[in-house]
């Protein structure tokens, strides 16, 4: 039978992530992935989430670029490739592309193909003379470079935002291990981590007073119904972040308020009353306990920056050698 070759690619997408939905709702505890916050609202909420007076990370990293960008480029040197994970905006990268002596070329990565080429846009008109290289991908995915990014002698990835706290520790070594396999022996990674602190700070930072973390967390089930026609009851989940000592994480989660069915792809899942719903790990390292990861993926700390009250890290990493 002939198939439809422009719908049946996008169907099959939908189908996939309906799946991956429906695993993540069968497992104890359920699960539901981070990557659904993040739609147009989502990105909204996020952006104000990076304004409040208790999400002290936004303010902190940029404190630490603003402060200490000129040391890093140092540390980079004439000619470098910069390749950033996430790029989102880029906000923070002009504090390093500013005082990078001649790079090469930027390639941003992200998944989103509207932000990158907004903010690769942007870019080019206040670089003039850099060489932009945007590559639309899920950078927790394998990926090609174009060859002229993996042609350069000196690599950098960039990787700020502490997006790597969102990973557990298994996902987050071979995360590190393809870094340092992108950027060789001759290269570098620097990365923005945050730290272990006093767990109430950290509850207050994913749960404001002003409540828009609770509504981006619930914004995640407003993007499964409307990308893959559930029917979750958004007024029937409570927000909640808890702090779990044992894995030195913040964990979000959603509770539901009453009993409820939800439909989704052609299947029925039951949600107890005051059953959890898990949305998002973010995990908080000492100076040590990152150290010690990165050592298993084969990268050692060179160099470390903090703001005055150590709440955050910037970390550049050079791949170990070996003995
Ligand atoms: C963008 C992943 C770094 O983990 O702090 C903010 C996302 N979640 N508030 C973080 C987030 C709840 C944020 N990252």
């Amino acid at each position: 039978m002939a198939k439809h070759p422009s719908t049946a690619p996008a169907k099959s997408t939908q189908d996939a992530l309906t799946n991956d939905v429906l695993d993540g709702l069968k497992k104890e505890p359920k699960e539901l992935s981070a990557v659904w916050f993040y739609d147009e609202l989502g990105s909204f909420l996020f952006d104000n989430i990076c304004e409040l007076p208790e999400y002290y990370i936004t303010r902190t990293e940029l404190q630490i670029m603003h402060g200490h960008a000129n040391e890093m480029a140092q540390y980079i040197g004439p000619d470098a490739a910069l390749i950033e994970f996430g790029s989102g905006t880029s906000m923070k990268t002009r504090l390093l592309l500013d005082r990078l002596e001649s790079p090469l070329a930027y390639a941003p990565v992200d998944i989103s193909r509207e932000h990158l080429f907004a903010a690769a846009g942007a870019l080019a008109k206040d670089y003039p003379h850099l060489h932009i290289v945007p590559v639309c991908a899920d950078f927790t995915q394998n990926f090609e470079l174009p060859n002229f990014i993996r042609a350069a002698e000196r690599r950098i990835v960039y990787f700020p935002g502490s997006t790597l706290g969102n990973f557990d520790r298994p996902q987050a070594r071979a995360l590190l291990a393809r870094m340092r396999d992108l950027v060789g022996k001759n290269g570098a990674v620097l990365i923005g981590i945050d730290l272990r602190k006093d767990p109430r700070v950290l509850e207050r930072a994913y749960d404001d007073a002003a409540g828009v973390t609770a509504e981006f967390n619930i914004n995640a089930l407003r993007h499964v119904n409307r990308e893959l026609g559930a029917d979750f009851d958004l007024d029937a989940f409570d927000h909640l972040a808890v702090w779990v000592e044992n894995e030195s994480r913040i964990e979000m989660h959603l509770v539901s308020k009453k009993e409820q069915t939800v439909h989704l792809g052609g299947e029925k899942v039951r949600i107890g009353r005051g059953e959890h719903l898990r949305t998002e790990y973010c995990h908080k390292y000492t100076l040590d306990t990152f150290n010690e990861l990165a050592a298993t993926a084969g990268l050692a700390v060179k160099r470390v920056w903090m703001d005055p009250n150590k709440l955050f890290s910037v970390q550049l990493l050079e791949p170990a050698r070996l003995q």
